[in-house]
């Protein structure tokens, strides 16, 4: 038991293995790594594990002469040894909605999707979309997809059709799943009809050729005949047996979008084996994975951790899903508490702005809850303060839970910086150490590594498995963003800084990409879709502090004609081009933006004005026109 925090749970056994695996990674990487993927089952064991390079091309190739494939192992491989074993347990946000799948269901269920989208004529390495909620049909169809060996792209729901049109433009998808409409506390979102606008966007360039529709919701939706099929009529005229395609280690698996600090969203490429390993072994390291474990990931599937610990680290490790459809307080609050309570839910991982709504709620919400099948607890996506650290273990875990804070990227495919649960003591706040085979370290701004305690920038000096292995179809913008600032170094976008004893502390993003409620949003495609408002000239998003979301997005926007604007031009505009999700808190018209004279806009002073942070706001001299400042600060008080 560690001495700081009570019942944390770790043990001298635990932490002594624990101790050992990092040391024995970092001593023989290849024994330690081939040894790891031994865990999982090949149709060809690869002979060694890393052939990657950071240095001039940038290879990232994890177990290449590697075959295998991920549905297999997250579900045939289990079906010997516990068949009846849940594998899902689905509720839905309306009472009553339950089900539950065994490993042999989801099988049987994967299988009959896996056979119709080969017979819809789906071929290995083409793209699928995956547009869903969270309904049992998101993790069938990204297995269904690894089983056929094709490459899933999961859409967010809360993307705009130009949004889905950019992206379904780019993957090539050839196939589309989406609901009639998805369900959101009182709201119903309508799917399938941004999904018919966002392939008519897509006009010559869609790659689509069939829609396959969930009855999620009653509502009736029109179908193009010839393209649009009824999912659950369609699936039922196939065979619950479908044979998996033999995949190499370095086939994608999927690919995920997300935001960067300049220009469109970025595909970025999960290798099937690398992806794999690093899946499993985070999910059981991190997790303290038992085999009697109900683990509950609240992400959505569309997010990296909703690929990472929903489906494939979990269902790899032959653990029980809980997949929850609603939201934390509706239609009460503690609704959450009570999945946990209904559904013996173990390992609760989540989000910090999750806890922070919680806290905010009565207390006796959270205490009227018994909680006591919970274990272990985690947050991902964004800091988690101290204080929100305490209540999440004091007041949901009762004192009893471990719980964890995990760092990690889209890009890094699953964690890298905690403290593994019962084998690390946490200090609150802190994301603490990294995992084993995880070459963390800090770079200062010239490039010179920060030895000791410190800050930094946070790099990685090797590859490890669950590393993307590029951008799709664009390998020089991944060499161009990740590894040109710090060379021969994955740069991670981060700062943080290190404690003597190594415990890490992310500072956050460095780069132009805000953190809304762990959401990434880049502020370049927030600016990029104001700029189809014709009465802006120019304008500059930024992230400001916020109580519940982590970081606000607030704007500054340039009119073309001063005193004829209109916010909600701006606003509709953001909700068309990315989304409604990316709305901005708050529009400040101004006269002109503060720049260089080089003309880059000095998103720095923005912010600190933005957050009525006006000490220190340094050297203004190297401004165009140093007067702009003054007039910034009024604008932000005047319109408040
Ligand atoms: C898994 C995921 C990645 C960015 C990352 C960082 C922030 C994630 C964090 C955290 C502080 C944590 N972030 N976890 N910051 N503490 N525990 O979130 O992936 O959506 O790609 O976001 O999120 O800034 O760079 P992704």
């Amino acid at each position: 038991m560690s001495e700081a925090f009570g019942t944390t749970g770790v043990t001298p056994q635990r932490a002594g293995q624990y101790h050992d695996m990092v040391q024995e990674a970092a001593a023989h990487p290849e024994a330690f790594w081939l040894q790891q993927a031994r865990g999982l089952t090949w149709h060809k064991q690869p002979t060694h594990a890393s052939r990657s390079d950071f240095s001039g091309d940038v290879t990232v190739e994890w177990f290449a002469d590697g075959r295998l494939n991920a549905s297999e192992n997250c579900l045939d491989r289990h079906l010997s040894t516990q068949p009846d074993k849940p594998a899902l347990i689905w509720e839905g946000q309306e009472d009553g909605q339950r089900e539950v799948l065994t490993y042999q269901q989801l099988h049987a269920r994967v299988c009959r999707l896996a056979n119709l989208m080969r017979r819809l004529g789906v071929k290995k390495g083409e793209c699928v979309a995956i547009h869903l909620p969270m309904v049992a049909e998101g993790v069938i169809a990204m297995l269904a997809c690894a089983r056929i060996g094709a490459i899933h792209v999961v859409l967010f729901g809360g993307f705009s059709a130009e949004g889905l049109a950019e992206r379904l433009t780019d993957s090539g998808a050839v196939l589309v799943l989406t609901a009639n409409s998805a369900r959101r506390g009182e709201k119903r979102i309508p799917s399938k009809v941004t999904i018919d606008d966002a392939i008519v966007r897509c006009g010559q360039s869609s790659c689509v050729k069939h829609v396959l529709v969930v009855p999620v919701t009653d509502d009736v939706v029109s179908m193009q005949s010839g393209r649009d099929l009824d999912y659950a009529e369609a699936v039922s005229q196939e065979a619950p047996e479908c044979p998996a395609e033999s995949m190499s280690a370095l086939d994608p698996l999927f690919l995920l979008y997300t935001s960067g600090s300049t220009g469109r969203p970025k595909g970025l490429v999960h290798s099937t084996g690398g992806y794999m390993v690093w899946a499993a072994f985070t999910h059981a390291t991190v997790f303290d994975h038992k085999p009697t474990d109900v683990f509950w990931c609240t992400a959505d599937i569309s997010w990296i951790t909703g690929h990472t610990y929903v489906v494939y680290g979990p269902l790899a490790n032959g653990g029980t899903i809980m997949v929850y459809e609603g939201l934390p307080s509706w239609p009460q609050p503690g609704r959450w508490w009570d999945v946990i309570d209904r559904n013996g839910v173990t390992t609760f991982y989540t989000s910090p702005t999750v806890v922070r709504a919680a806290m905010r709620e009565d207390e006796a919400v959270v205490r009227s809850r018994s909680l006591k099948s919970l274990r272990i607890l985690g947050t991902v996506g964004e800091p988690i303060s101290p204080e929100a650290w305490h209540w999440f273990h004091d007041e949901v875990g009762k004192g009893q839970c471990a719980v964890v804070d995990t760092w990690w990227q889209t890009e890094t495919g699953g964690v890298m910086i905690t403290a593994a649960a019962n084998a690390i003591t946490p200090r609150p706040g802190a994301a603490s150490l990294p995992l084993p085979g995880v070459a963390a370290t800090l770079l200062d701004a010239q490039g010179v590594e920060v030895t000791g305690a410190g800050e930094g920038l946070l790099c990685m000096a090797q590859s490890w498995p669950g590393q993307a292995m590029t951008i799709w179809q664009d390998h020089a913008r991944y060499r161009q963003t990740y590894f040109t600032t710090c060379p021969n170094h994955y740069f991670t976008g981060d700062g943080a800084r290190r404690e003597a004893d190594g415990y890490y502390w992310i500072t956050g993003r460095v780069d132009d990409v805000v953190n809304v409620s762990g959401h990434r949003i880049g502020t370049a495609e927030i600016e990029d879709a104001i700029a189809t408002d014709h009465e802006v000239v120019e304008s500059a998003a930024v992230g400001i502090p916020h109580d519940l979301k982590g970081q606000g997005l607030v704007v500054f926007v340039v009119p073309r004609e001063a005193g004829v604007f209109h916010p909600s031009a701006v606003n509709s505009a953001v909700s068309k081009g990315v989304g409604r999700y990316a709305v901005p808190e708050k529009i400040y018209v101004v006269r002109d933006l503060p720049k260089t004279r080089s003309g880059k806009i000095v998103r720095r002073l923005l912010r600190k004005i933005a957050a009525h942070d006006l000490e220190g706001l340094g050297d203004l001299s190297t401004l165009a026109d140093p007067d702009i400042v003054s007039e910034l600060i009024a604008a932000v008080k005047e319109q408040q």
